[in-house]
C-alpha cells in the first residue's frame, strides 16, 4: 500500500493506493527476461532505462516517447528556475528503483540536485500523476545546468 497525495479543483487530498512493486515484479509482470531485465538496459530503444519505464509507468517492450521527462523554466518573482516534469507511477512509489535527481554543468560529473515541488496533477485514468519540480536556486547569472533521474543499479549476485 502506498499513500498517494494528489491536487483536485477543491484542494489537496491523500487516497490509499493498493500498488506497490518491487522492480523485479515488475520487470517479471511486464515480461522482460534475464536478457534484458537490468535497470540500465532499454530493450524497446525508447531513450528510458526500465527503471526510467517503471517510474513513468511506461511499457519497457514498447517505444513511448511522450513519456520522456521533460526539461523547462519558470519565472518566480524575476527568477528562472530549471524544472523537471515527469510522470510518476502509483506503483513506483515506495518502490526499490532508488530514484535521485541530480545535476550538472557538463553531462560528466552529476552532483545531487535540491529539488521541490511546482505542481502536481492527477491522472485518474493512468494510474499516474504528472509532477513539476523545480530547483531552489534560480539559473539567473549560473551556468548551464542539466537535470536528470538516476536509479539505484541491482544488487549483483553474491
Ligand atoms: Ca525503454
Ligand atoms: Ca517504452
Amino acid at each position: 500500500m502506498a499513500l498517494i497525495p494528489y491536487t483536485a479543483a477543491d484542494g489537496i487530498y491523500v487516497k490509499l493506493s493498493p500498488w506497490s512493486q518491487t522492480y523485479l515484479e515488475w520487470a517479471d509482470q511486464q515480461g522482460l527476461t534475464p536478457e534484458n531485465l537490468e535497470k540500465f538496459q532499454d530493450p524497446d530503444n525508447d531513450q528510458m532505462s526500465n527503471a526510467l519505464e517503471m517510474f513513468v509507468g511506461g511499457n519497457p517492450l514498447k517505444a513511448e516517447a511522450h513519456l520522456h521527462p521533460v526539461p523547462g523554466l519558470v519565472e518566480i518573482e524575476g527568477l528562472r528556475y530549471l524544472t523537471l516534469s515527469f510522470y510518476q507511477a502509483y506503483h513506483a512509489l515506495n518502490s526499490d528503483l532508488g530514484e535521485e535527481f541530480e545535476k550538472s554543468v557538463d553531462l560528466q560529473i552529476w552532483k545531487k540536485a535540491e529539488l521541490i515541488s511546482h505542481s502536481s496533477l492527477q491522472g485518474p485514468a493512468a494510474c499516474r500523476y504528472y509532477q513539476t519540480l523545480r530547483m531552489t536556486t534560480p539559473i539567473t547569472g549560473n551556468p548551464r545546468t542539466f537535470l536528470r533521474i538516476s536509479f539505484q543499479e541491482l544488487p549483483s549476485d553474491g
